[in-house]
């Protein structure tokens, strides 16, 4: 095991996550049967954590596992919404904190193999992410197990009580194990809540990944800085740009599991743009769908899918293998600035007031301005303003266009430069 570590873990394979941007996450689970809702009462906030804050039994939540029978998860079906958005992975939460297995576990019986439909759903997954070449990624929920005796549950006082260790020896890591050993290649691990994990438990979880399948890249949430990319906080958009990896991770609505009553529904719009703004700023983008009990996923959430999709397979250039930029020196609210070698792209999604776009104190020297969709040309003006500062101006006057709307200005650099105002 430390010959792999030493070899390989401090550079697991991150091409695929470097260049694809853009991924899919899947809150599916027992909660999801009940869709926010327990003997009529409506739980405040996330769906997923309805056990916990409804504050249910675990011998009545646990029933639920002879209920589960989601026949409309169709994993081709998801994995091809998810291909077709533009996503070039797909996350599962194959245990999350109220411990129930989407597999056919050895370690516990609190599995999906062992409820009323008697599926393994990693498997699903695992099969059709393959067919689709979407890189298959699993949460796990490494330190809350409300399930499991000794697994940690937030927001209650017994946690002192518990034997964690005993947990993380006999339940998470042999679980880990199996969805590692079991499913084929794993992009990544997607740990989640730590609490009051030690580091050397964090680095000991780190280790049994890294022996099994040391390119299986682990998220930000491992705490203690042993990840191999960072997580931001969920829906928080950082203001500042970073070249080290990161991910965040979004909803379309509030919640994550299923929640019948929530239709606080972002635009597709608001999510492109915050898609856009996260790999401006050198980030990945893991969009979250919760099907419901039968397996469904919400319309809404197909429809910002498609939206999202018809635009990237325009578009895409834009995004996938981009790499960070100088930051546009003035703060506006007109396009967002992504790129890559020799290549600039100006998104916008609002309307122009007037046909003509400014970009300021670009030091490249750009050779051609088009639209990306499209390939028009258009004309340009690369000179100076009158205070002396580089000033572009992109004439869109005589073309028709459509937004969202990306423009491509070829420049003779290895990334965009933008002098200080
Ligand atoms: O508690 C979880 C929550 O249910 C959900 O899984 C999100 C996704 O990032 N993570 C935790 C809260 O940050």
């Amino acid at each position: 095991m430390e010959a792999v570590e030493e070899s390989r873990n401090n550079r697991p394979n991150i091409e695929w996550f470097r260049k694809g941007k853009f991924g899919m996450f899947i809150h599916f689970g027992l909660y999801s049967i009940l869709a926010g809702k327990w003997k009529g009462k409506e739980c405040r906030g996330i769906a997923e954590w309805i056990q916990n804050s409804l504050d249910i039994p675990l011998s009545e939540y646990k029933k639920l596992q002879d209920e589960f029978n989601p026949q409309h998860l169709d994993a081709r079906y998801i994995c091809q919404l998810a291909k077709d958005a533009g996503m070039k992975y797909l996350c599962l939460t194959a245990k999350h904190h109220d411990g129930f297995a989407l597999w056919d576990s050895k370690v516990s019986k609190y599995n999906s193999m062992n409820s009323l439909c008697k599926r393994d759903i990693v498997k699903e997954f695992s099969e059709a992410c393959k067919d689709f070449g979407l890189v298959y990624c699993l949460y796990y929920s490494q330190a809350q197990d409300w399930e499991d005796p000794n697994g940690y549950i937030a927001y209650k006082d017994e946690n002192e009580k518990k034997n964690f260790r005993f947990y993380l020896e006999h339940k998470c890591k042999p679980q880990i194990e199996e969805l590692l050993r079991n499913y084929g290649p794993i992009g990544m691990i997607w740990f989640d809540t730590p609490m009051q994990m030690t580091y050397e438990e964090a680095l000991d979880l780190k280790k049994t990944v890294k022996s099994i399948q040391a390119d299986c890249l682990i998220s930000g949430r491992i705490g203690f800085g042993l990840g191999d990319y960072r997580t931001t906080g969920d829906n928080m958009l950082p203001n500042i740009a970073s070249d080290k990896l990161w991910e965040l991770p979004a909803t379309m609505n509030t919640t994550w599991g299923y929640k019948e009553s929530d239709n606080n529904w972002r635009t597709s719009k608001e999510i492109l743009e915050e898609l856009l703004f996260t790999v401006s700023l050198g980030g990945n983008y893991l969009l979250n769908i919760g099907p419901d009990g039968s397996g469904k996923v919400p319309l809404e959430s197909v429809k910002i899918l498609r939206d999202i999709g018809s635009f990237l397979c325009r578009n895409g250039d834009s995004i996938y293998a981009t790499e960070i930029q100088d930051r546009y020196p003035y703060y506006q609210d007109k396009f967002i600035v992504t790129g890559k070698k020799k290549c600039l792209y100006l998104s916008l999604f609002n309307r122009l007031e007037y046909k003509s776009l400014e970009v300021f104190n670009l030091k490249n020297k750009v050779k051609l301005v088009k639209i990306l969709q499209s390939g028009k040309k258009l004309e340009f003006y690369d000179g100076f303003d009158l205070e002396g500062h580089h000033y572009l101006s992109i004439d869109l006057d005589r073309v028709d266009v459509d937004y969202p709307l990306v423009i491509e200005v070829e420049h003779d650099g290895d990334r965009a430069e933008f002098e200080e105002f």
